[in-house]
């Protein structure tokens, strides 16, 4: 709508402050920030709208409206208001700039100012002299993270702000940040503020967050060419919010135990050499091993980086065996949900939380794994949304939750059997759909009628009468949404569990359109990015099938190479293939599979059996410590190139820092390889690869860097959809009609458990990242400096085992040892156990059992024996 804004015409929604900042009119505001709705709190953008004085971030633009934003009354009332905030507090930061033409030396009686100060956490900072009250953190940390650490107490002037009587680090705090990137003065600040020089220039550099596939926009602030601060940028994905890593954890990058130079393993010792040697050596091994060869690539590296790495083994050395740890997560996603309805990824977009009336969460600890994705549900539930959520454990969401089915580990496919029973029954299903769009509905539906929750009560231990309750509230909602985690995927019937979630998606009518849909959310930052670049052995780039003729022959044309015609092995059937010596030479790029693949003690005697063994990393893992060349790779700071988070969303990854040495880029590497095994690339920059990619993939045929730039785009990105697809399956399925699936419960061999023995399930915990190798070099170690094993209080009185003490835990396939917390987070019976450091040893316990259709670990579910040591 067109209004004036000090006489210039000026097209705009939203607030009149919207509308004066698009005009760049100089209008003070501190706390309206984006994220948070408008408070109107502490009066500073105030201006005249048709003669009247009001807040411009409240006020919302009007047609033809007259906004003035300077004038004498204005600048009066501006110097007073920051010369009132003045007398109350010690103007810093952003307040101080902006008040600084009006205020010094205040004409006010100067009150006591706070004078709490508070520096026990490990990364908070609080110096309350500095408060001028505006509430923003109040709102940050209740509207964002939905965390109520703050408060105002006391009326007037004689209010506060409080975090209650104790030290700052005893609250509920999560250290998101949130409260420190919105505060105008600097009362909330952090170590890596502090640590901001105010006199040397930033550079600020905006790239994706490296850790989780929530795919978070990062605003990165270098001084002196370090990494000082990370903020939550503007993007429709975490609208300036990030959690505790995506914020605080990026030491790693400065660490001396970076990686600087290629080693070289010489009479048994990793020795520095030179790029040439290292680099004529890596691929003369590889191609004299041609035919015995094979790679795992890396989601914590770009697609360009992934699609190199499949690139060089199919097309240079001739095989498919190209995997990557989506086959340890989310592979059982893909396989379960492209049977169903043709394409193994999520439906949905991140907005869709916010229109959903019911979310879904199915094994996943969002609030820890997902954190941003998490406290936005967390949201939606506090303003009303339903919750359902399905987790043997009660996390965080499960306590905000309506209803809570805790299933025993292992029987995910029998409850949610159960829930279809219960809808059928209830006849609440949506016909129209079902009839118009899907097939195998009969069939389905007899199947499933024995599964009544109360048949099924006994082996889950979810009371039936919950079973019906969460089935009622799922058929009835308008808008119901599904999310879901490992806790779905890793286990013997992983895929199939995923299926029955479709199922339950199709029975109600709830795929294709905003605020419902299936989505897994994908773990790493780029394992989605992974997958669609091909790095699997069944299917090439875009998930082209390599068994289709006029799709081999198209790759073979790009890429001027046969492709080979061999199937190629996923990474459980690669290290069967090590153990008959068919593999022999072994690239693995960012991955860390001796301390996060299952059975850890069968993984290093296979990789002690490889003749090469070669591990691009950052740090020397515990997987580069037994390699025969290390390769040092420069890290998601120290390049450029492109990840693609978990609603398919690819966003450019930008160079903010040098990496370390002769650290390189892990695409520089790649081509290096690429040429010294006689396979050359044109490529000079990942935009270059990128555009290869495009051509490749129809499914990013209308995808560019240029495009990507300001909020990156969702796939399909096509001709017909040049800015992208937000939801999939509007009109049909993918494979046409959607299909109902029916499956029967099968145990797994750990269900069935000897005396004495628990159900562990393994997984995450908020401040770590997977084998942690980032995480455990940066402050978050202060948070949390170990692993944890969580019983529940009767097991660990039976045990003799209180929080705190060192426990073993035993399988029949190795030990390990934690620090007990004792909670009823887990039922008796289940144990949980964290895997982030290596000292633990937590994959020394987990099975080889692996899913039945995509080769996932069992980590959900291994049984074992405890006691303390
Ligand atoms: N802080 C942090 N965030 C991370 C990571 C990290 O290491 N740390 N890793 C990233 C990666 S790679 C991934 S894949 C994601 C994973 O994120 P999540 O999917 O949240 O992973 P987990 O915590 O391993 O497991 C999720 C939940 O599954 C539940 N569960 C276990 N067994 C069962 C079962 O039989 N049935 C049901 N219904 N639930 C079960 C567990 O109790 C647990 O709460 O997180 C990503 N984000
Ligand atoms: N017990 C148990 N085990 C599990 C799981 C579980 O729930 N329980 N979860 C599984 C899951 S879901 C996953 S995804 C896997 C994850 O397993 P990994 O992929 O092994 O875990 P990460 O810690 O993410 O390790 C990646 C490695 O990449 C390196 N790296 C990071 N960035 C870069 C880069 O830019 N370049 C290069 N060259 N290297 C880089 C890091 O230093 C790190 O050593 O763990 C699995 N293991
Ligand atoms: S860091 Fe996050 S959780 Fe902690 S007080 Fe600030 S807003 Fe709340
Ligand atoms: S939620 Fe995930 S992507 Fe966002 S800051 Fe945290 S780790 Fe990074
Ligand atoms: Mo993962």
């Amino acid at each position: 709508m067109k209004l004036l804004v000090d006489g210039r015409e000026v097209e705009a929604e939203g607030s009149v402050l919207d509308a004066c900042l698009k005009e760049g009119a100089n209008v003070p505001h501190l706390c309206a920030r984006t994220g948070l709705p408008a408070a109107g709190h502490c009066r500073s953008c105030l201006v005249e709208v048709n003669g009247r004085t009001v807040a411009a971030c409240t006020t919302p633009v009007s047609p033809g409206a007259q906004v003035v934003t300077q004038s004498p009354k204005l600048s009066a009332y501006r110097a007073d208001l920051f010369a009132l905030m003045a007398s109350e507090a010690t103007l810093r930061g952003e307040a101080a700039t902006l008040g600084k033409a009006a205020t010094f030396p205040t004409p006010y009686v100067r009150l006591a100012s706070d004078e709490r100060r508070d520096e026990t956490h490990p990364h908070l900072r609080f110096d309350l002299s500095a408060c001028i009250k505006c509430r923003l953190c109040v709102r940050a940390c209740d509207e964002v993270q939905g965390q109520f650490v703050y408060a105002m107490t006391g009326r007037g002037v004689n209010s506060r702000l409080s975090f209650g009587p104790g030290a700052f680090v005893d609250t509920d705090c999560v250290s998101c940040g949130a409260c420190t990137q919105v505060c105008p003065t600097g009362a909330i600040s952090d170590r890596d503020r502090l640590r901001l020089d105010p006199e040397v220039p930033v550079e600020h550099v905006k790239t994706t967050c490296s850790y989780c596939g929530v795919g978070c926009q990062l605003d990165v602030t270098v001084q002196r060419g370090d990494v000082v601060q990370i903020d939550g940028a503007v993007s429709p994905v975490n609208r300036e919010h990030l959690c505790v890593k995506g914020r605080y954890a990026h030491a790693f990058t400065r660490h001396p135990e970076r990686l600087t130079t290629p080693l070289i393993r010489k009479n048994g010792v990793l020795t520095p050499a030179s790029w040439d040697e290292a680099i004529s050596l890596v691929a003369r091994g590889f191609l004299e091993r041609r035919g015995h060869a094979a790679a795992l690539s890396s989601s914590r590296c770009t697609n360009e980086e992934n699609y190199l790495v499949q690139k060089w083994f199919r097309a240079g050395l001739g095989t498919h065996n190209v995997d990557c740890c989506a086959r340890v997560c989310h592979a059982p996603s893909a396989a379960g949900m492209r049977r169903s309805f043709g394409t193994g990824a999520a439906t949905n977009a991140l907005e869709d939380i916010e229109k959903a009336d019911l979310l879904f969460v199915a094994g996943s600890n969002a609030t820890a794994s997902h954190p941003v994705t998490g406290a936005r549900i967390k949201q939606a539930v506090l303003q009303g949304a339903k919750l359902i959520v399905f987790d043997p454990r009660r996390t965080e969401l499960a306590r905000l939750a309506d209803v809570h089915l805790a299933p025993q580990p292992g029987t995910n496919v029998l409850v949610l059997n159960a829930i279809a029973c219960a809808i059928l029954e209830g006849g609440t299903v949506d016909a129209d759909f079902i009839g118009a769009r899907t097939e195998g509905f009969g069939e389905y539906a007899n199947f499933v009628r024995k599964f009544t929750p109360e048949s099924t009560e006994a082996i889950t231990g979810v009371p039936a009468a919950l079973v019906r309750r969460a089935a009622a509230l799922y058929a009835e909602a308008q808008t119901p949404m599904q999310v879901h985690g490992l806790g779905m995927t890793e286990h013997l019937q992983g895929s199939e569990g995923v299926m029955l979630l479709c199922n339950l998606a199709m029975l109600v009518g709830a795929i294709g359109r905003p605020g419902v849909g299936v989505n897994p959310l994908r773990g790493q930052n780029n394992v989605q990015g992974a997958a669609d670049m091909g790095c699997q052995p069944d299917l090439l780039t875009g998930y082209a099938d390599p068994a289709v003729p006029e799709v081999k022959a198209r790759f073979e044309r790009i890429w001027g190479r046969p492709l080979p015609l061999e199937a190629g092995k996923t990474l459980p059937k690669m290290y069967e293939a090590i153990d008959r010596g068919e593999l022999t030479a072994l690239y693995i790029l960012g991955e860390d599979v001796v301390q996060t693949d299952p059975d850890a003690e069968k993984v290093r005697e296979r990789l002690d059996k490889l003749e090469l063994l070669v591990v691009q990393e950052i740090f020397l893992s515990e997987t580069a410590k037994r390699a025969h060349v290390v390769l040092p790779g420069a890290s998601f700071l120290e390049k450029d190139g492109t990840f693609t988070n978990g609603e398919r969303r690819v966003q450019r990854v930008r160079r903010a820092i040098a990496p370390p040495g002769d650290a390189l880029a892990d695409w520089q590497i790649l081509l290096r390889l690429m040429e010294a095994s006689g396979l050359p690339q044109p490529f000079h920059h990942p935009r270059e690869i990128f555009a290869e990619v495009s051509a490749v993939a129809p499914s990013l045929a209308a995808a560019t860097y240029d495009g990507l730039e300001r909020q990156g785009l969702q796939w399909p990105v096509t001709a017909v959809a040049p800015h992208g697809t937000v939801r999939l399956h509007t009109e049909s399925f993918t494979r046409g009609r959607g299909a109902f699936q029916c499956v029967d419960f099968i145990p797994s061999p750990a269900f069935t458990l000897k005396p004495g023995q628990l159900r562990l399930i393994t997984g995450r915990r908020l401040e770590h990242y997977n084998s942690g190798s980032m995480t455990r070099r940066s402050e978050n170690v202060k948070l949390a400096p170990d692993d944890q094993l969580e019983l529940n209080p009767a097991d660990a009185r039976a045990h003799g085992i209180r929080t705190g003490d060192r426990v073993r835990v035993s399988s029949e396939f190795g030990h390990a040892e934690a620090r007990a917390e004792v909670s009823d987070v887990v039922a008796p019976g289940v144990a949980f156990l964290t895997f982030h450091f290596p000292e633990t040893g937590t994959n020394q316990v987990t099975s080889d059992v692996v899913d039945r259709l995509a080769d996932c670990p069992e980590y959900k579910l291994t049984a074992v024996e405890i006691r303390r040591v």
